[in-house]
C-alpha cells in the first residue's frame, strides 16, 4: 500500500497538518491556468501518474474532485473500475445545473463523461459507464441530481447495503461528509442524520476486505482549523490498516495485476512501471527491448489504454493511430492481445549495442503484421 497525500480543497494548498496520515509521498504542484479545471487538471495529471506508478495506492485528500486524477491512473493501468461512492452528496451535477458552481458538486457527472473537458483532455481520462457507478448514502441531493438519478442506471444504496460489491476491481471513494455531521462537527458540506462513524468504518472495511479495491480515496471534506482530523485520525488507520491487509488479497487477484511485459509510448504501462509524458525516450526504448514485444496498444499522438493481457480491449477510434501491431490477430483470436513493438521508438533512442537488436525486433514486428494483414 502506498499513501500518497494530495493536500487540496480544489485549487487551495492546505497544510498537511490537515490531514491525519503519514504519507509515503505528496503530491503537489504549482498551479496556473485562467479556469478552475485548466489550474488544476496539471496536477490530476501528476496524481494519474503517481496513481499509476504506486502499488496499491491510498489517496488523502480534501476534495473529491481529485478522482478524476485517481481513476485516470487505474485506466493507465489498464483497469477498469466499478466505482463505489460514499459521499453525503451527489456530486451529479453540470456546469449547468448547478446553483453554486461549486466544482466539487460535478465530479462524479465528469467521471461519467459529462461537464468541463480540460481534465479529461489533459489525464487521458475516459468516461466510467454509470451502471458501473454506486453511489452510498447520499441523501443530500438537489433537484436536477434527483432527475438525473431517476432516469440513470447509476445505483444509490444506503450504507447498510453496501456489503453487495460491484464485479470485477473497484475504485472506494470515501468523502468523510458522508458521516453523520454531529459526529463529524467542523464538516464544509454537513449533513445530519447519517451513518455514524461506526458505520461507514464497517462498510468501508467489508469493500476492502473483497480484496478487489484496486484504488482508495479518502476526501478529508472539512473546514482547516478544526477538530476533525483529531476526531477522524482513528477511522483513518483503521481504514489504512484494513487497505495494507486487503494489498495481500489483491495481490494474488489477476484482475489487479499490472499488464506483464508491457512496453509503451506516453502515458502507458510498461513492465511493472508506468511511463509518464517526461519519461526519456532512452528508458522507454530500453523497457521496450526487454519486453520485446507490448501488450495492448501503441499510441503516436495520444495516451490511449493498454487493456489487461489476455482481454480484448476496446477497439481502435479514427482518431487513435497504432502501431504495427496488426488488430486483425486480435480481431481473428478473441481474447489474445495484440503484439508488436511501439514504433514511436526510433532507433536513434538507443545505444549502438542495442540498435541492432531493436532494428531486428522492429523489422520482425513488421513482417508479422503484414502477414497477419493478409
Ligand atoms: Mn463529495
Amino acid at each position: 500500500m502506498t499513501v500518497l497525500l494530495v493536500p487540496y480543497h480544489l485549487d487551495e494548498r492546505l497544510p498537511d497538518s490537515e490531514f491525519p496520515v503519514t504519507a509515503d509521498r505528496v503530491v503537489s504542484k504549482e498551479l496556473h491556468g485562467e479556469t478552475f479545471w485548466s489550474r488544476v487538471a496539471g496536477l490530476y495529471d501528476l496524481v494519474g501518474d503517481a496513481v499509476a506508478t504506486a502499488p496499491h495506492p491510498v489517496v488523502v485528500t480534501g476534495d473529491c474532485t481529485v478522482a478524476l486524477g485517481v481513476v485516470s491512473g487505474l485506466q493507465r493501468q489498464g483497469i477498469e473500475p466499478s466505482i463505489m461512492w460514499f459521499d453525503a452528496h451527489g456530486d451529479l451535477h453540470t456546469p449547468e445545473s448547478s446553483a453554486s458552481a461549486y466544482p466539487g458538486g460535478m465530479v462524479l457527472r465528469m467521471l461519467i463523461g459529462d461537464g468541463d473537458p480540460t481534465v479529461a483532455e489533459t489525464t487521458g481520462l475516459t468516461p466510467v459507464p454509470p451502471h458501473r457507478i454506486t453511489l452510498v448514502d447520499a441523501r443530500d441531493l438537489d433537484g436536477p441530481e434527483r432527475e438525473y438519478l431517476a432516469d440513470s442506471p447509476v445505483s444509490r444504496i444506503p450504507v447498510e447495503a453496501a456489503t453487495s460489491t460491484p464485479e470485477g476491481p473497484i475504485y472506494l471513494h470515501l468523502d468523510l461528509d458522508v458521516i453523520d455531521a454531529d459526529s463529524l462537527p467542523g464538516l464544509r458540506y454537513p449533513f445530519s442524520p447519517g451513518p455514524s462513524i461506526e458505520q461507514l468504518r464497517e462498510a468501508a472495511l467489508g469493500v476492502l476486505a473483497t480484496g478487489r479495491v484496486a484504488a482508495m480515496t479518502i476526501a478529508c471534506t472539512w473546514e482547516p482549523g478544526n477538530e476533525c482530523p483529531r476526531y477522524a485520525r482513528h477511522l483513518i488507520d483503521e481504514l489504512l490498516t484494513a487497505a495494507a491487509e486487503s494489498d495481500s488479497r489483491a495481490a494474488s487477484s489477476a484482475l489487479l495485476r499490472p499488464v506483464p511485459r508491457a512496453a509503451s509510448c506516453q502515458g502507458h504501462t510498461a513492465g511493472s512501471g508506468v511511463i509518464g509524458a517526461r519519461t526519456a525516450p532512452r528508458e522507454v526504448a530500453a523497457l521496450a527491448l526487454r519486453c520485446r514485444v507490448f501488450r495492448g496498444w501503441a499510441c503516436r499522438d495520444r495516451p490511449t489504454r493498454v487493456p489487461r493481457a489476455g482481454i480484448p480491449g476496446p477497439r481502435p477510434t479514427a482518431s487513435v493511430r497504432h502501431g504495427p501491431s496488426g488488430s486483425r490477430r486480435r480481431r481473428g483470436r478473441a481474447g489474445a492481445p495484440a503484439r508488436g513493438l511501439c514504433w514511436r521508438l526510433r532507433s536513434s533512442h538507443l545505444p549502438p549495442p542495442t540498435r541492432t537488436r531493436f532494428k531486428l525486433i522492429r523489422l520482425r514486428c513488421f513482417c508479422y503484421s503484414i502477414l497477419h494483414a493478409w
